[in-house]
């Protein structure tokens, strides 16, 4: 079938609140998927709804990824998760490939969703640009039905994420509601964004229309998690800004990229708003704003980094927690997924 998709027939608050995220372990995290996507997961968690937590590394493997180093990135991704805030006891934290709920999903959603969909999406147009397209992998092409299939996987009603990913969010919407309409059920939720905070697209150090990015080849153009306090506070120092002082208002930062990036960076770690840290340092030049930044990046950082460093010399305590946390995600996703069989007609013997 290949009508247009309706309006929504289901409504997320039919369904049990439920938060789904992910983070792909293609490269060590970086402050933006600290602040657009690990903070605000911590947050998630201590308001007391159920929160699931996956390292996608069946998505990191849609562009090559050594196969030592994807494990090591995984291991290092957990232990962010958990020096971050996230508690595997509270939250279920475990990587995509353990289970296989995800990838049986991805296959029926690919029968859903529409060659033109998977088209339009900008991640995959910025991905191929200047490259050529016929060479990416059919699974970049595919990467979000896999998406919401790690979403629906688990019916969750709410995603956590930065910007970039609220197209890929609505064509997880799209997805669900087609998938209803075509079996004329009303079995998925359709998942709500959640994108919040001052810092929900951090940019690159180096270039202020560039998203901050794990993948950029520029290690000057983002901090990393792993980043040592005098490496932050070297990438601050040498950030591109202008020659300008920082202005009063939100306004006048609208043609100042790199400059608008520090404030709402410098909001995002001390979890105040923009127009506050204006108000703060309305009038200061560069000079006086990037040391006070580094040394709240390095306040903030420092502790998660020395944590990881501890996680991670015990992998094998990391591999155990990522398991205990597959079992717990396969319980919730392996009835969904034989439902699913069930509805679009898989003969499936009771075994
Ligand atoms: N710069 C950013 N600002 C705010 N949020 C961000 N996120 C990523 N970069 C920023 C959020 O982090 C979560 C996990 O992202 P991902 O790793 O699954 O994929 P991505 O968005 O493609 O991140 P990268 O760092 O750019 O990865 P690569 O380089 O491998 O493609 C998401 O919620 C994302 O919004």
């Amino acid at each position: 079938m290949s009508e247009p998709v309706q309006t929504p027939q289901t409504q997320t608050a039919a369904f049990p609140a439920r938060i789904f995220s992910g983070i792909q372990p293609s490269g060590g995290l970086t402050l933006g998927n600290y602040l657009g996507a690990l903070k605000r997961f911590v947050e998630k968690q201590e308001e007391g709804i159920e929160t699931i937590y996956c390292l996608v590394d069946m998505h990191a493997i849609t562009v090559w990824q050594e196969p030592e180093k994807l494990r090591q990135q995984t291991r290092e991704g957990a232990a962010a998760f958990i020096a971050a805030g996230i508690d595997p006891a509270r939250s279920i934290l475990f990587n995509q490939s353990q289970v296989s709920a995800h990838a049986e999903l991805a296959w029926i959603f690919n029968c859903v969703a529409r060659m033109g969909w998977m088209g339009r999406m900008t991640q995959w147009k910025d991905k191929t640009a200047g490259k050529n397209a016929e060479a990416a992998s059919l699974g970049l092409f595919a990467y979000p039905a896999l998406m919401a299939a790690d979403i629906l996987a688990y019916k969750a009603t709410h995603v956590p994420v930065g910007e970039d990913q609220k197209q890929h969010l609505e064509l997880t919407r799209d997805i669900a509601t087609k998938f209803n309409n075509d079996y004329g059920v009303n079995f998925f939720p359709i998942t709500e964004p959640v994108i919040e905070g001052a810092a929900t697209r951090v940019m690159s150090l180096r270039d202020g229309s560039k998203k901050m990015s794990k993948s950029d080849p520029s290690d000057q153009s983002r901090i990393n998690l792993t980043d040592t306090a005098d490496a932050i506070a070297a990438k601050i120092r040498k950030a591109k800004t202008d020659p300008e002082p920082l202005p009063e208002t939100l306004e006048a930062l609208k043609e100042r990229p790199e400059a608008r990036n520090l404030v709402n960076i410098y909001a995002g770690l001390s979890g105040r708003t923009a127009a506050d840290v204006l108000g703060e340092f309305a009038g200061a030049q560069f000079g006086t704003f990037k040391p006070a930044l580094a040394e709240l990046a390095v306040s903030v950082l420092a502790p998660i980094t020395t944590e990881m460093n501890r996680l991670m010399a015990d992998p094998a305590e990391i591999d155990r927690i990522l398991s205990a946390g597959a079992d717990r995600a396969e319980a919730i996703a392996r009835p969904i997924v034989d439902e699913v069989y069930e509805i679009v007609g898989m003969v499936r013997p009771r075994r």
